[in-house]
């Protein structure tokens, strides 16, 4: 089986922020994956096997991303079928019901990025005590017994990098904001606690909290101008998701503070790539949601197949700034619209 990722160590991923260069690209494959689509793998002889990818969200770039490399490792074992779907908004009572009818049609795998630690669990446990194998893909849960792996991103040391960005972006230190999604996802809760560990640590920074904004960019908007102007101090944000470092910079320009106030924010869609290119954000963590999908196909296909499998597989950052946006890394790094 192929393992190309390796958890990042925290040295090593250290030295990779100070540089604030890229530290490693992932590839790209020629097939779409969107809401409800299905792939075919190419025909090899003996059993074939149905995988669910359900989706966070549909529409979020990661996913798309994180779903093309469901489906080219998907294509490459060969004899595997895939379903994409998700719900409209990153909402459990939305997600839980395809969770419901993926177990119902009873694929032989499920990969999902669960939109809740806890109101997630039961359909999953379900799926589970069907006998679907689960893999559980970028998000996680508080309890995640009985699932095949966990695929994910460290995201509480993504929290420490975007403070580490932040520190070499304002020297003089300050206040500092984070604009998260909303309570209960794993993976923004994760970088929002790695990000406040790591400022505590500075005695020049000072935390002033989180706002909320619903993994709406609008709301992310709405609450970043709100801070500011209830907080003229803040220096720095830290933006958890693709959509919040898209409202947040809308929210500096509209408090005039555009380059002003620095902003550091995970993922790198095209829009957050040419807000880094006009200087509305400065650095950007972006993860490789390609290979969190061929990683996830990988493990369930073991699962399938009576082998070995890791219950726990992290993949890598790449940090990208306006420096280092040109470099093969960081353009391989950007999330893909389609595949
Ligand atoms: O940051 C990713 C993902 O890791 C997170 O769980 C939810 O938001 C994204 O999909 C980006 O929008």
């Amino acid at each position: 089986m192929k393992r190309s990722m390796v958890r990042p160590t925290a040295g090593a991923a250290a030295v990779m922020l100070l540089a604030l260069t890229a530290a490693c690209s992932s590839s790209g494959s020629s097939s779409s994956a969107s809401g409800g689509s299905t792939t075919t793998g190419g025909s090899t002889s003996g059993k074939s096997y149905k995988m669910s990818f359900i989706q966070g969200v549909q529409g979020d770039g990661f996913y798309v991303t994180m779903g093309c490399g469901i489906q080219a490792e998907a294509k490459k074992i060969g004899n595997i079928t895939v379903n994409i779907q998700g719900p409209s908004q990153f909402d459990a009572t939305l997600q839980n019901p395809i969770i419901q009818s993926v177990t119902a049609a009873h694929p032989d795998a499920i990969l999902i990025a669960p939109n809740d630690v806890s109101a997630s669990r039961p359909p999953i446990a379900a799926a589970m005590a069907a006998g679907i194998k689960v893999v559980l893909v970028d998000t996680t849960l508080s309890d995640p017994s009985g699932a095949v792996s966990q695929i994910s991103s460290d995201n509480l040391a993504g929290g420490g990098f975007a403070f580490k960005a932040l520190q070499q972006l304002v020297p003089g230190g300050g206040e500092v904001l984070v604009v998260n999604t909303k309570p209960g996802i794993s993976t923004t809760d994760q970088r929002t606690q790695g990000f406040a560990d790591a400022v505590k640590a500075d005695p020049k920074f000072k935390y002033v909290g989180v706002q909320y904004n619903q993994d709406s960019a609008s709301i992310a908007a709405q609450v970043t101008l709100a801070a500011l102007q209830k907080n003229p101090g803040i220096v720095g944000i830290f933006a958890t998701n693709l959509f919040g470092a898209e409202g947040a910079a809308t929210g500096v320009r509209q408090a005039g503070k555009s380059g002003k106030v620095k902003i550091v924010g995970f993922d790198a869609g095209p829009d957050q790539i040419t807000a880094v290119e006009q200087g509305t954000v400065q650095a950007l963590i972006a993860q490789h949601p390609y290979d969190i999908g061929t990683n996830a196909v990988d493990q369930a296909y073991a699962a399938l197949t009576g082998k070995q499998t890791d219950p726990k597989i992290g993949t890598k950052f790449t940090i990208i700034t306006k420096a280092n946006l040109n470099s093969a890394a960081s353009q391989a790094a950007i999330y893909k619209t389609g595949c």
